[in-house]
């Protein structure tokens, strides 16, 4: 599926409650749940390569990966982590996310490319899932 774009969030659920399943704390989460509200996403792909750029006021992050390869990234909460990104289906990547030293909630992402060209977004924390709308801008 095609995954490029550049994408606005239409609906986000449970992204407070993720990131305090991930122990931040209150202020934190606060400046965070507020700019994670107005976020701009750019997806560029190449075959199974994908380049997804996540602009917020105060946190941007970049991630490049081929989908069956290991790559390193960061988890929402900003720890770093090896991820493991595979197709569910043919329309969906599942990343299981790895932290060097095991401490913490287990954690993981998908994104899907739904039949009517939107991307939903998940990222869990052990029994919390954050969801996550997105449509082309
Ligand atoms: C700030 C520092 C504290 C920590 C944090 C975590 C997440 C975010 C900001 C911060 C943001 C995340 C946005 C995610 C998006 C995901 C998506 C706890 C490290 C800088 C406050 C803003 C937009 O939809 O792909």
């Amino acid at each position: 599926p095609d995954f490029a774009g550049t994408w606005e969030m239409k609906s986000s659920e449970n992204f407070d409650e993720l990131l305090k399943k991930l122990g931040v704390n209150k202020m934190l989460r606060l400046i965070a749940v507020k700019a994670a509200s107005k976020p701009l996403v750019e997806i560029t792909q190449d075959g199974e390569t994908l380049s997804i750029k996540t602009s917020t006021t105060v946190r941007t992050t970049h991630i490049t990966f081929t989908v069956g390869q290991e790559f390193n990234e960061a988890t929402v909460d900003g720890r770093p982590c090896t991820s493991f990104p595979l197709w569910e289906t043919d329309s969906k990547i599942s990343c299981e996310q790895t932290l060097p030293k095991g401490e913490g909630p287990k954690t993981s992402w998908t994104r899907e490319i739904t039949n009517d060209g939107k991307l939903i977004l998940t990222m869990g924390a052990d029994d919390v899932i954050c969801t996550r709308l997105y449509e082309r801008q």
